[in-house]
């Protein structure tokens, strides 16, 4: 199946009522199409629930008993995402359907950097058998948009009207350390639109903790285009601030963007990194940040073909 021939109108309820341009929206309706069609080994899978921790989604995935996701739908409090999903995966394993059904996790960035974390691990070393989806906006964006683990160092959120002063978090580091099966970073976008349908579709065919780690263009929080999100999420990749990186069998697997651009590219359509844009320095500093973060990613890479 390719992404051509699959439709994703159905999987998106016009009830949602995440916000104009919400690029989260797409990467929801994507997702669940392609883990409904036949997957590459030729299984098709059958979803049991999707499990919404508190987020936007909490909202946009329906409300007074109704699902707009056409699933079952399960929302937990902000840190427990993960558990749950553990827990009704072990429910189809009990039916003996751990292979033919398919428990999907949707947790924003807040939840799984920040304040599910500890139940995020316990569910990973755990090898539950879950599609964990980190919806990474960047921020708490149900709340208005402040600071996040994943909120880039330097932007401008509600709590940090100066500029975030700490590191972004490394999910992709925590995750592995975990040994999970499978760990995939994706956005959506017409230059990524394969690579987005082969990690979800390789992600839904296995059994055990996978992990997809998508960036969702985040209009209010982002303070960008509300028409911008598939052209933000191509820059991210093209800029090397949002690297496209595989992880499976412990080989660690690099996307290198077609064209390489400067990071500029992608902060100058976002208000919330004006500062930035606005000082030499800075911009210089942030640059060599998402140089060093490529190069140790690189050197992960060639480590992992040599072990
Ligand atoms: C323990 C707890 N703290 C705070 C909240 C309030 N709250 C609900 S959603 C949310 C933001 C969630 O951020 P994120 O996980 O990144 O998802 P997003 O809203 O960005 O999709 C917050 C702070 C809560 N529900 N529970
Ligand atoms: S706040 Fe951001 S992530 Fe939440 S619904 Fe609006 S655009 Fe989507
Ligand atoms: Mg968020």
């Amino acid at each position: 199946m390719k992404p051509r021939d699959i439709s994703v109108a159905s999987f998106l309820d016009s009830r949602h009522g995440l916000c104009p341009g919400c690029g989260s929206a797409i990467a929801m309706a994507h997702i669940l199409s392609i883990v409904s069609q036949p997957l590459p080994s030729g299984r098709t899978k059958k979803i049991r629930a999707v499990v919404v921790p508190a987020s936007c989604w909490s909202i946009g995935s329906g409300w007074n008993g109704v699902s707009f996701l056409g699933t079952n739908l399960v929302n937990t409090p902000f840190i427990a995402g993960a558990t749950v999903g553990e827990g009704i995966s072990i429910m189809s394993e009990r039916k003996w359907l751990a292979d033919d059904e398919l428990t999907i996790v949707w947790a924003g960035d807040g939840s799984s950097f920040d304040i599910g974390l500890g139940l995020l691990s316990g569910a990973a070393i755990r090898n539950a058998n879950v599609l964990y989806v980190i919806n990474d906006n960047q921020t708490y964006g149900n709340t208005g948009a402040q600071e996040s683990g994943a909120t880039p160092e330097g932007a401008r959120t509600q709590t940090s009207p100066d500029g975030k002063e700490v590191a972004q978090k490394d999910i992709l580091g925590i995750m592995l350390s975990h040994k999970i099966p499978y760990f995939a970073s994706l956005a959506l976008s017409v230059p990524t639109l394969n690579d987005f349908y082969a990690k979800v579709a390789k992600a839904a065919d296995q059994k055990g903790f996978r992990c997809l780690h998508v960036l969702s263009v985040c209009p209010p929080g982002w303070k960008c285009d509300t028409s911008s999100a598939p052209e933000l999420a191509a820059l991210a990749v093209d800029t090397r601030v949002f690297p496209l990186v595989e992880v499976a069998d412990d080989c660690l697997h690099l996307t290198r963007p077609k064209r390489g651009k400067p990071v500029e590219e992608f902060l100058k359509h976002q208000r919330r990194f004006a500062s930035i844009m606005n000082s030499p320095e800075l911009l210089r500093e942030f640059q060599e940040r998402v140089d060093r973060r490529w190069s140790y990613l690189l050197r992960l890479e060639e480590n992992s073909r040599e072990s």
